[in-house]
């Protein structure tokens, strides 16, 4: 299977509905808005589009919480508006994937409402229900085990009516299904991902695409931080024992699928795991998955035990990661994608760049130069291409996300106010929290809703940021990250065998706190990559024999052999 596949060499956009455009003043982006902007998007030079989940759902968790996977969410529109988007996008000439989200669903879904009416149900055992280990002395119950939920506290639900824990390893209305019944999976293929193939999609990203296959004793996790009362489970579902076979079923289904011959884009969102994990599941002769995010370079800086409590870090521990989120292709018939931005993720210019005024746009331009110098499918998260930063300023009431909500609640309730468990938290939200990428979509300068939205209250705020970083002022202005973008993802289309397919990446000076430098190949030609991570002139020496011919870079008028300026980034050919 050497043969390349349309969707290595794609640019994916990826787009989050509440927050892109919003056509009918009720404050929530919706379908007709993402169509109404798809010309921005096709300006861009991107080939498909990603859209966050837009089913029917009670958004305690944006949409990841899936009431009917088959209805869009009436405030997004209607099937019908769904269905026109779709073709108007490939009326363009791009494609479209969707989130497919089947580690769990709300519980507001049917099945789910079944499941928890009786315990003798049909449905009982779709869902994973134990009872509870004893009773506390104020007749609590004590849940099942002692794993954490990723959204702060117990991962497991009391159920009043039936007296029963259900596990819901995110949100407390995220029940997880129980994957060990094959009518369950048969049952999820056919609505979430039968459907919308009906429907023409051209593939899914997987959301918790590495959790389905649990430990079916449920043990106890490891005791990794005494003074909590939950601890990390991960080990326990994280590339579980059946996982691969899962994938390799529904794989199978999707082929079996689609009728007209097309060729699917498939990005699992795995966030842990170990390399050769990775190479299964993203091995083409394995026939799982195309693609995996993987989390290593974005999580850099997060303590691994707990993700609000920061941690030092350096330019190498962020080179590293980059390199192992995707080296582990290097030699394989893996692929792998290329991002630094979604939708669970702070803005990268504030967190690799510097959103300082001087800064910004230079180092946003550089992050775009290195996205595009490496190999994989690349993905540009919305508001992205403007070089967006995070919001400042803010207090906790301010923020919307649950997995914030939930954690902070948690530690207010374990540590207290005064705590260092709760400082430590204060310090990483302006940092790290989700939010920073969900804010409205900033179209103009204008006031209220910077061109959002008619209503004056949509349902988050917007980045304060907006009258200086905005669509219409990028769009004409030719210096802009946003004109800059198109003329990156055009180089990159232009020298794709060896920006999009090169091998062998290797680091030079890599202890080097400021500099990062690699070198890839692709047949006979190298590729010499130098990024400067700082705002001073530092000097470069080129690591190996050749001339150097320029290929691209952030600034303009620098000459090919100077030192590297502030946040700058080159490409070259070396001959
Ligand atoms: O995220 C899965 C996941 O592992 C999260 O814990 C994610 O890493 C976290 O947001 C980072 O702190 C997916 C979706 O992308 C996310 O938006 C959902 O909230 C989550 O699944 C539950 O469906
Ligand atoms: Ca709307």
């Amino acid at each position: 299977e050497t043969k390349p596949k349309w969707w290595k060499e794609a640019t994916v956009y990826q787009i989050y509905p509440a927050s892109f455009k919003d056509t009918n003043g009720d404050g929530w982006g919706d379908l007709k808005g993402i169509t109404e902007k798809l010309p921005y998007i096709k300006r861009l030079g991107v080939d498909v589009i990603w859209m966050c989940p837009f089913y029917d759902s009670p958004q305690q968790d944006m949409g990841y919480d899936i009431a009917d996977y088959e209805k869009v969410w009436p405030r997004y529109g209607t099937n019908e508006e769904c269905f026109e988007l779709i073709d108007k996008v490939k009326a363009l000439g791009m494609k479209v994937v969707v989130d497919l989200v089947i580690n769990h669903c709300s519980a507001d879904h049917k099945w789910f409402q079944e499941s928890r009416s009786s315990k003798d149900n049909a449905k009982r055992d779709w869902f994973i229900w134990k009872p509870a280990k004893g009773f506390d002395s104020e007749g609590k119950p004590i849940p099942p085990n002692n794993w954490r939920s990723f959204f702060g506290g117990s991962a497991w639900e009391w159920d009043e009516k039936t007296q029963e824990f259900y596990l819901r390893l995110f949100a407390s209305k995220q029940p997880d299904f129980n994957w060990e019944l094959s009518e369950v999976r048969q049952a999820i293929y056919e609505t979430s991902v039968g459907f919308w193939l009906d429907r023409g999609v051209d593939g899914f990203r997987i959301d918790v695409g590495g959790m389905y296959s649990k430990d079916q004793n449920f043990p106890d996790a490891e005791v990794k931080d005494p003074t909590v009362e939950f601890q990390d489970p991960l080990k326990h579902f994280a590339n579980g024992p059946r996982i691969h076979e899962f994938h390799k079923e529904m794989h199978q289904f999707m082929v079996d699928r689609v009728t007209d011959g097309r060729e699917l884009l498939t990005v699992g969102e795995i966030g842990f795991g170990t390399e050769k994990d990775f190479v299964e599941y993203t091995s083409a002769k394995e026939r799982e998955i195309g693609m995996m995010f993987n989390f290593k370079h974005v999580s850099v800086g997060e303590d691994p035990n707990f993700k609000f409590k920061l941690v030092p870090f350096s330019l190498k521990d962020f080179k590293l990661a980059v390199a192992e989120s995707f080296q582990f292709i290097n030699g394989t018939d893996c692929w792998s994608t290329i991002y630094i931005e979604n939708h669970d993720q702070p803005r990268s210019v504030s967190r690799f760049g510097d959103d300082s005024p001087d800064w910004r746009a230079i180092s946003a331009k550089m992050l775009s130069v290195l996205e595009i110098s490496l190999t994989g499918t690349l993905f540009v998260y919305q508001g992205q291409e403007l070089g967006q930063p995070n919001i400042k300023g803010w207090t906790i009431d301010q923020y919307e996300d649950v997995e914030l909500h939930g954690n902070y609640d948690y530690i207010k309730k374990q540590f207290g106010e005064n705590s260092k468990e709760m400082k430590h938290f204060h310090e990483a939200v302006p940092v790290i929290s989700r939010d920073h990428a969900r804010t409205p979509f900033p179209w103009t300068a204008e006031n209220p809703s910077a061109g959002f939205s008619t209503s004056t209250t949509p349902w988050f705020a917007l980045n304060p940021s907006y009258p200086e970083v905005n669509a219409e002022s990028q769009l004409n202005d030719p210096q802009s990250v946003y004109n800059f973008w198109i003329k990156a993802l055009k180089i990159r289309k232009e020298h794709k065998n060896i920006l999009v397919y090169g091998y062998d990446f290797e680091f030079h000076d890599l202890d080097n706190d400021k500099l990062f430098l690699f070198t890839k190949k692709y047949e006979d030609k190298t590729l010499f990559a130098a990024f400067n991570f700082s705002s001073d002139i530092v000097e470069f020496t080129v690591p190996i024999d050749g001339k150097l011919t320029q290929l691209f870079g952030n600034y303009e008028d620098v000459d090919a052999s100077s030192p590297l300026q502030p946040w700058e980034g080159r490409l070259y050919y070396v001959f």
